[in-house]
């Protein structure tokens, strides 16, 4: 039943019809188990839209943040990422939250002076630029971009900046949809009765 809930009306409906105080559905997520490791490469669940990223784990760098893959978004080619996902529809008044985790480049050094520097945006509706000292030692940590859904339709992108093919190292992207706690909270009585009386349809009928 996930595979149909990315689309937007979809989501809606399922939140009148919630009685749960907050829920929220995954409708993207990758930690990079899936991808081979390699330089240049290009995860199976992104577009690469600028130059490389590399597919790295402790063969280049100390650790990831999940499994054993994670993805440096500085590649190989001395000029920094840009991947991309597939798109989304942001519908009106649900509330989408990207989640990543980042770490320092973990080789404690940029080749070219360079700094390690990546914008992440969610469509056009939410953006934040981080940049992370050029350190060995490192801590992987969450970052958070939350945004209310207005119809419009948009990909995940994170952009590196630097380009001296040590760059952050990205981790367990995850994209959740939820409903408004004000939608949620207050459902209408006659909404309720409605529910009920179908669901009472939906038991009759298994049972016939
Ligand atoms: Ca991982
Ligand atoms: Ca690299
Ligand atoms: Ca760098």
């Amino acid at each position: 039943m996930l595979k149909f809930l990315k689309n937007g009306s979809q989501i809606a409906a399922l939140a009148l019809l919630s009685f749960q105080s907050s829920f929220a559905i995954s409708i993207f997520s990758d930690g990079f188990e899936s991808d081979a490791i390699g330089l240049n490469a290009t995860p199976s669940k992104w577009g690469l839209t600028r130059q490389s990223v590399d597919v790295v784990d402790t063969t280049w760098i100390l650790g990831c943040y999940s499994g054993s893959n994670c993805l440096d978004l500085d590649g190989t080619t001395r000029l920094g990422g840009r991947i991309q996902s597939q798109n989304f529809n942001f519908a009106a008044g649900i509330t989408y939250t990207l989640t990543f985790y980042l770490s320092e480049n973990q080789r404690g050094f940029d080749i070219a002076s360079d700094f390690d520097e990546v914008t992440v945006s969610l469509g056009s509706l939410g953006t934040q630029t981080i940049v992370l000292a050029n350190t060995a030692a490192y801590t992987w940590k969450a970052y958070t971009i939350q945004v209310t859904g207005d119809g419009s339709s948009g990909a995940i992108v994170f952009d590196h900046a630097g380009g001296d093919n040590v760059g952050i190292l990205l981790d367990d992207v995850n994209l959740d949809a939820s409903a408004l706690a004000a939608d949620v909270d207050t459902p209408e009585p006659a909404s309720i009765g409605l529910l009920l009386s179908g669901l009472a349809l939906v038991a009759m009928r298994r049972r016939s």
